[in-house]
């Protein structure tokens, strides 16, 4: 199946980099304050990614445990990282780089999976028509603003740009189109598959890269399905269909760079919500804004750091594992790879942990921290009579005895 690799990879990094990185104060500054695009010309103005250092990214995604990685090439602002011969909106105008093109060499000379984000949406457009998720919807002459636009001159620029970037970087291992919103709101109109001609757009992708992994935001069925800042309850079926899926997460709220936001999560909670991603068969995304000179904030590299301790341990319990099918006790979730079951436990429960369905059918007991042995037993009358295990546990439950405190 094209989604073999992966399934098997369970954890990437997102990367949202752009000129709404140097505005630092999240990557819809522009529709959130309603920008103009003289407004928002400064950023354009004033791009110096001096420390945007593509190897280095690539290390540091590989040292977290990831293998493949996800740029944006352009969002919605219609900013692109990669030379367009359509616009000179591009980081190649404002910086003299390609900065597309020495991700993708940087991420193939680390090994790694080369994925691609590409926004649909598109504010800097001429042809791009004002709709309720437009920076411009509030405008006094907002209605007056759509007079000229044209969406089937911007859906040949929309292909064209998709063409360049699928042709001219080698191979692409994943696209991630962002976004569709159908419904109409406030007297405005949405724009559903029509708009982009979906159906052409996942043609084209199919003919250029056929390997290539495309998601599910042309608002058409594609390869996997992209749960946004959450973790789905249990693993995803539609129609019977199991579906491959990646939830995808910030570090912080923002996926662009914001420099006043300090609302990190914890690189416990993020280990957390990827042994729970994979636990109902599913990929973690999990973003990086780097700053307005395209260096990761030290509080984001922190985190990365520590998620790669983790994974350097704990690797074999997410890449390549998957649902277990078995009900987990309350503390934790399972993954299972092959014949191993492991068990992530979220809080530490002090000596035992209660496995139910599991007696009988554990050869062996370990924890992955340091391979030291776990005593198990079940839970039968004898047992229940001494002080280490509490007598009334369900019959079928496997108790494992654990050392008061994580090695
Ligand atoms: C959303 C976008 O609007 C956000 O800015 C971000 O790129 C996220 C991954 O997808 O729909």
């Amino acid at each position: 199946m094209r989604q073999d690799w992966f399934t098997e990879a369970r954890f990437g990094m997102f990367v949202h980099f752009g000129i709404y990185s140097a505005a630092a104060r999240h990557e819809w500054v522009q529709n959130y304050e309603r920008l103009t695009d003289d407004d928002y010309r400064q950023y354009f103005e004033h791009f110096e990614p001096d420390r945007f250092d593509a190897r280095a990214l690539a290390r540091r995604a590989k040292a977290t445990g990831m293998s493949y990685v996800v740029l944006t090439t352009k969002h919605h602002d219609g900013f692109c990282l990669f030379d367009s011969a359509l616009t000179d909106f591009t980081a190649q105008t404002a910086c003299g780089r390609d900065l597309v093109r020495e991700y993708v060499d940087a991420l193939r000379t680390e090994g790694l999976r080369v994925g691609l984000y590409y926004s649909l949406i598109d504010w800097h457009h001429p042809d791009f028509t004002v709709d309720w998720n437009h920076p411009r919807r509030d405008d006094p002459n907002a209605a007056a603003l759509n007079e000229g636009r044209d969406m089937a001159r911007y859906r040949e620029y929309l292909h064209g740009q998709v063409r360049e970037v699928l042709t001219g970087y080698g191979a692409i291992d994943y696209l991630f189109f962002d976004f569709t919103y159908p419904d109409d709101r406030d007297g405005w109109a949405g724009k559903g598959p029509q708009d982009w001609d979906a159906a052409g757009l996942l043609e084209l992708c199919r003919d250029l890269q056929p390997d290539m992994l495309v998601n599910d935001r042309l608002g058409i069925p594609a390869d996997f399905v992209t749960p946004e800042q959450y973790q789905p309850t249990s693993p995803l079926v539609v129609d019977g269909v199991p579906q491959v899926w990646e939830a995808c997460q910030t570090l912080n709220g923002s996926w662009g760079y914001h420099r006043d936001n300090t609302d990190q999560k914890s690189p416990t909670l993020l280990v957390q919500m990827l042994a729970d991603s994979v636990s109902m068969d599913g990929n973690m995304l999990l973003n990086v804004g780097p700053d307005g000179r395209g260096a990761l904030a030290p509080r984001d590299e922190r985190t990365l750091d520590e998620i790669g301790e983790w994974m350097r341990l704990h690797r074999d319990a997410i890449v390549g594992a998957g649902h277990a099918g078995i009900t987990p006790p309350r503390e934790g979730v399972y993954t299972r790879r092959g014949n191993r079951l492991y068990l992530h436990l979220f809080s530490w429960p002090l000596g035992f942990v209660h496995l139910p369905e599991l007696a009988g059918k554990v050869t062996y007991a370990r924890l992955l921290d340091d391979g030291s042995w776990l005593r198990t037993s079940a839970a039968d009358p004898d047992q229940q009579a001494s002080h280490m295990t509490p007598a009334g546990e369900a019959e079928g439950t496997l108790t494992v005895h654990l050392p008061v405190r994580r090695p």
